[in-house]
């Protein structure tokens, strides 16, 4: 990922079989600089920087995928998923602070809270307009792909950077097309999607790729980027596959041993800024003066280096992680990965809690760079724990995240499969309700015969403007359209709008809204009696009500539970 990559490129290239996905062949012409003295290869014959490579797909080609081995999958055993990349300033530590030791951050890590990254987002559907929220736990890693052997697996992928960029699998079966993976040697359909360009993979979960009857009955692979090697998976195009045993899977496809999944990715990630030319440059500063392009000093090198590496779980430093909470008695199952470069040696250690792994009771399990291991632990031991690498400059570096196992009896985390299991089309929302109420008054002369609350949460692009959207509100047959200003306020005949969490400029970072509407009027009680409220005698506590809401282009859709407070009673 950084300098230390530039000092074993020789070495890899000796063995680019071995080292697999983690390296492209830019390291190969190096090693014929370094050996050869030959003079600089230029950019254009790099492999280096996704920006060279000239894309196999284009936005004006279309999507030329969704064939695995010249064949359709059956419809019936496919998982549809639909994934872009997309620009987000990330955030390492987001509160500001070490959240478990109480202290301020480094200073190289508080004086740059955004940087660039590049993400894998789920959509609804081929429209792409409507996010999915995604999982606080899993930080900056893409969505959770799952199946059971026998399935396949068919991503949509579209590419909103600038830069070609593809979605490559470990561990399921592939064909060339599908492999996602950038070469010379005669690179398939989809290993370099270019910018606006859309393309459909698809992967089998074969034998091979599901568990053997002696291990776990579920385990994950690594997905990522794979055009220009590992700058991918440094700018953040990681995220993770789940394939379960079907002897041992619900019907769902979750490991019927189960009662809660996490995952966690180990990695250092470099936000010195440095290019390869510097890097390199520093790691060649013995050849000759014609083909050196070195600038800075190895030492220089190696400081901006330092102070650049971003200590991660999950994308997450100093304990910010948030999610990774579990009630007491629960069967967790970890999904843990390792990548990077040779200072991506890590411990999984969790404080408090054993884990098993092979077969070992454990509490520490070792990853090295592209490492996929799954461990199982039973939350017998309620309280607030860490989950945390222990090499020493791990844990200096900030590579640590807080657990939360909850007492018995406790509300605790929420127990729904969709929200303890990663991955399922339940989880698959872009619209929840906090609150929503009705207060009803029946009398015939009443000054608000109703009064409507709906508030809660949407997703939205990222950098969101509430003043250059319209938004509309469609409940029964009556459809309202709003036109929020800089602060977020619209109203409009018989109600209003106020978008909460809008910045002093208006815009909405992070891909969440939060809204609250507030409807008045006989109009919106003729809405809710056409959706089953009585217009006579008792009321029920609560009236199931689905809406939708239109942000710019984006529909969403959710069934609100509408608590219902009526006077006069009668
Ligand atoms: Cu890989």
């Amino acid at each position: 990922m950084t300098a230390r990559r530039a000092r074993t490129s020789r070495v890899r290239a000796l063995f680019p079989a071995a080292i697999g996905c983690s390296r492209g062949t830019r390291g190969f012409f190096q090693l014929l600089l370094a050996s050869a003295a030959l003079a600089p290869i230029g950019r254009a014959q790099d492999a280096g920087g996704g920006a060279d490579i000239i894309p196999i797909v284009t936005a004006a080609m279309g999507d030329r995928g969704g064939r695995l081995f010249g064949q359709t999958p059956d419809p019936r055993r496919t998982r549809h998923y639909y994934i872009a990349a997309e620009a987000e300033a990330w955030d390492y530590a987001p509160s500001g602070r070490d959240l478990v030791h109480g202290g301020s951050l480094p200073p190289a890590v508080a004086a740059a809270p955004r940087n660039d990254k590049l993400r894998y987002v789920q959509y609804t559907d081929a429209t792409f307009r409507t996010r999915i929220f995604a999982r606080p736990s899993l930080g900056l890693l893409g969505p959770v792909l799952r199946g059971v052997v026998g399935d396949y697996l068919a991503v949509t992928f579209l590419n909103r950077t600038g830069q070609p960029l593809s979605l490559h699998p470990h561990g399921v079966h592939y064909d060339k097309d599908n492999e996602g993976s950038y070469d010379r040697l005669g690179p398939g359909r989809g290993a370099a999607v270019g910018p606006g360009a859309t393309f459909t993979y698809v992967w089998q979960l074969d034998e091979k790729s599901g568990p053997l009857p002696g291990e776990p009955s579920s385990k994950g692979w690594l997905y990522h980027s794979h055009v220009a090697g590992d700058d991918e998976i440094n700018l953040g195009l990681v995220g993770f596959i789940i394939v379960t045993d079907p002897a041992r899977a619900r019907p769902d496809g979750t490991p019927v041993d189960v009662d809660r999944e996490f995952g966690a990715l180990f990695m250092i990630y470099d936000e010195s800024g440095l290019g390869e030319e510097a890097r390199e440059g520093a790691e060649y500063a013995e050849l000759p003066p014609a083909a050196r392009p070195a600038r800075k000093t190895w030492a220089e090198i190696q400081e901006i280096v330092r102070q650049g590496a971003r200590y991660a779980i999950n994308g997450r430093s100093f304990g910010n992680l948030p999610g990774l909470e579990m009630n007491a008695g629960e069967r967790v199952r970890w999904y843990l990965f390792g990548l990077g470069d040779e200072h991506d040696f890590h411990t999984a250690n969790w404080s408090g809690l054993r884990v098993i792994e092979e077969g070992r009771p454990t509490d520490t399990v070792e990853l090295l760079p592209a490492t996929m291991k799954t461990a199982d632990l039973v939350a017998d031991n309620p309280g607030e724990w860490l989950l945390q690498s222990q090499v020493v400059a791990d844990l200096a570096g900030g590579m640590f995240a807080r657990l939360v196992v909850y007492p018995r009896g406790a509300p605790g985390a929420d127990r729904a499969s969709a929200a303890a299991f990663l991955g399922l089309p339940a989880a698959a929302q872009s619209l929840r309700v906090a609150r929503a109420e009705a207060a009803i008054d029946s009398a015939p002369a009443a000054a608000e015969p109703c009064a409507i609350t709906l508030a809660g949460t949407a997703t939205v692009f990222e950098a969101f403007a509430v003043f250059n959207q319209t938004i509309q509100l469609q409940l029964g047959d009556r459809s309202v359209t709003f036109h929020p200003d800089a602060h977020g306020a619209a109203s409009a005949p018989g109600a209003v709008l106020q978008l909460r969490n809008a910045g002093p400029l208006g815009v909405v970072y992070g891909g969440v809204l939060e809204f609250e509407f507030a409807l008045h009027g006989a109009e919106w009680l003729a809405v809710l009696r056409q959706l089953g409220l009585p217009a006579h005698g008792v009321m029920p506590p609560e009236l199931s009500v689905p809406f939708t809401l239109k942000i710019g282009a984006a529909l969403h859709r959710a069934t609100a539970a509408l608590a219902i407070r009526s006077s006069p009673a009668r």
